[in-house]
């Protein structure tokens, strides 16, 4: 299977730092060291491999982990974020029926078979593609691709007789008068040299295309940059179809070293057979090599709504207002309830059950009461009587009960935040995010 020795590195980088015993220099260390093995056995360029790797492992000792993620999640996520970044923008190619598109690529790597496996791809997408030969050169192109283009029925266009590609090519825009889209497989020559590209660029520029897609060969790991390189300097390059990804090691390198010679992969050929191509989306596919059911909860849980810090430390200290309260009810209800938030720290909090159970309802009285309190209300709640309740009740439209349902809760959060102790607020503010200094 394509990328299996890749996946089966970096889950094993994954867990062997989700098994150490602390999250530390060593583990983190170890954990880059694995994933550099791994990236360079796939052939990715060593500066590439070396400037990931720093880059993971200063984010994972320094960054504060976002959301509810723990470290080791958010080294896992780092990791993602990096490989996404190093495989390339994730263009996509949105093609109609009356565009033109132009495959080229040295021979071998498999232009002819990629035509054939895109024009089903687009026929399965409602389009009407029809495939034209025009690779004088080889003379079994024009059989393969016939014969290709009647395993899926599609219209054919070739001509064993004539020499000059531009010729076939015109002929065969004439013969389908333009109509559909027009897929063209291109001359291909043993190796990279000038003739070739000076031959094909003389065809590309009088065709014209919509768009050109590069055939690369993944099995060339690395080397795959200098080729892109030679040809996105003789014309516009839309993107890379990489064939081949199921028959070697370096399918990898192949994808990072077309991103850094600036073209984006579009296509991954993953067998002979003509549906074997793959739609290539860099986060999809680095999210099925790191394992994605674990991965799609975790960027979930980085999204999360942080907790403001500084209102979360006056909290626990119990030196808040009800400024504070409206926030994190506000906090709380982008959260989710409250009983889920509690299962997110790292000890038992004894939270009164009408607090837990605090309706929709509740909290969207609350946030009418203390709309209708002034600043110095609600940096004093302690100092609210009645008069100042009434008042407040009338203006909310809620009742003096409610008010003081309100100065209650705010109460018992006071209490229950003071009693918490030391110990449990440094792990508290550890889980999100900074030791408070001098604590
Ligand atoms: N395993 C594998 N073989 C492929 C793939 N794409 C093409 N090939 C094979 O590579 C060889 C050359 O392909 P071809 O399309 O003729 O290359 P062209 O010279 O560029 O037109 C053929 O034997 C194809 O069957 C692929 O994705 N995987
Ligand atoms: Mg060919």
């Amino acid at each position: 299977m394509a990328f299996e020795k890749l996946k089966e590195g970096l889950q094993g980088a994954i867990n062997g730092i989700r098994k150490a015993v602390v999250f530390d220099k060593k583990a983190v260390r170890e954990y880059v060291k694995e994933l550099q093995k791994t990236l360079l056995s796939a052939d990715v360029n060593v500066q590439l491999v070396l400037n990931l790797s720093k880059n993971i492992e200063e984010k994972a000792l320094l960054e504060k982990p976002p959301g509810s993620l723990s470290r080791t999640e958010n080294i896992v996520k780092i990791t993602y974020d990096e490989l996404v970044a190093l495989l390339g923008t994730g263009e996509k190619l949105s093609l109609s029926d009356g565009q033109k598109i132009m495959l080229v690529g040295v021979q071998g790597s498999g232009k002819t078979t990629a035509a054939a496996k895109l024009a089903r791809h687009y026929k399965k997408q409602g389009l009407n593609p029809k495939l034209i030969c025009a690779d004088p050169f080889r003379p079994a192109a024009y059989d393969q691709l016939k014969q290709l283009s009647e395993e899926i029925n599609v219209p054919f266009y070739g001509d064993q007789k004539q020499k000059d590609s531009l010729k076939i090519i015109n002929e065969g825009l004439k013969h389908f008068k333009n109509e559909g889209l027009l897929i063209i497989d291109s001359e291909g020559r043993h190796k990279l040299n000038e003739e070739l590209m000076a031959d094909l660029k003389r065809v590309h520029d009088a065709v014209k295309p919509d768009f050109t897609l590069l055939v690369l060969d993944a099995t060339i790991g690395q080397a795959a940059k200098e080729q892109t390189k030679a040809f996105i300097g003789a014309m516009p390059v839309k993107g890379v179809v990489l064939t081949k990804t199921d028959g070697g090691a370096k399918g990898g390198g192949a994808i990072s070293a077309c991103a850094e010679a600036g073209a984006s992969v579009l296509f991954l050929g993953t067998g002979e057979h003509i549906q074997d191509l793959e739609e290539f989306e860099p986060k999809r596919f680095v999210g099925k090599l790191l394992g994605y059911g674990d991965l799609e909860g975790l960027l979930e849980k980085a999204k999360e709504i942080e907790f403001d810090e500084d209102s979360a430390k006056r909290m626990i200290k119990g030196d808040f207002t009800l400024v504070d309260v409206y926030e994190q009810i506000e906090q709380m209800q982008k959260m989710g309830p409250f009983n889920k938030v509690l299962e997110m720290l790292p000890f038992q909090v004894n939270v009164p059950k009408d607090m837990l159970q605090m309706q929709e309802e509740k909290v969207k009285k609350f946030r009418f009461i203390m709309d209708s309190m002034t600043p110095w209300e609600k940096e004093n709640p302690m100092e609210i009587k009645k008069d100042r309740i009434d008042r407040i009740a009338v203006g909310s439209g809620t009742s003096p009960e409610d008010v003081r349902d309100l100065l209650n809760y705010y109460k018992k959060m006071k209490k229950m935040m003071k009693g918490m102790g030391g110990r449990n607020m440094q792990k508290m503010m550890r889980k999100f995010g900074g030791a408070m200094p001098g604590m």
